[in-house]
């Protein structure tokens, strides 16, 4: 995707990155992360999150978790610094190399997850969506560009 009018850009980031998402997110504005699985990876995380507070560690609304040994991406909430429930989708889009372009949809009830222009998956808002200010990337992967796009 091109990024023709963003409302926000991370570029040159290094990993782990923390930036404030400018007004928070609302529906229909998306989360596009340009970058690339370096081999070896074993995971990393998209955290979308409540303010960046490391202790007590932020609340994080939405976590985005590649896990590459099992094939599988985990998804899950922490709240007051518990894991809920975690949602597994045993299918991994990611591929170690080529550069991937993931984008997270921001929809009124959920987080709607695509790579590569196919969806992945949709995980429901478990946080209220008002409380997202902050995204987070940890692990291993290597990012060219974060950006927040408007709605269409
Ligand atoms: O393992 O699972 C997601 O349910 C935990 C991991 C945790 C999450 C969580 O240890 O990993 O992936 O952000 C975290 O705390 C990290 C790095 C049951």
């Amino acid at each position: 995707m091109s990024i023709s009018n963003p409302r926000q850009v991370f570029s040159n980031l290094s990993i782990p990155f923390a930036g404030t998402i400018l007004g928070g997110l609302l529906p229909g504005e998306m989360v596009l992360i340009q970058g690339s699985v370096p081999s070896g990876a074993d995971r990393f995380q998209v955290d979308l999150t409540c303010g960046s507070s490391v202790k007590p560690r932020a609340d994080v609304a939405f976590h985005f978790n590649p896990r590459f040994k099992k094939s599988c991406i985990v998804c899950n909430t922490l709240e007051k610094e518990r894991w809920g429930r975690e949602e597994i989708l045993y299918q991994m889009p990611l591929k170690v190399g080529p550069g991937f372009e993931l984008i997270i949809l921001v929809l009124k009830d959920k987080y709607k997850v695509a790579v590569n222009g196919a969806h992945v998956l949709e995980y429901k808002h478990r946080v209220d969506l008002g409380r997202v200010d902050t995204l987070s990337i940890s692990g291993k992967v290597n990012v060219q560009t974060v950006a927040v796009l408007p709605p269409d």
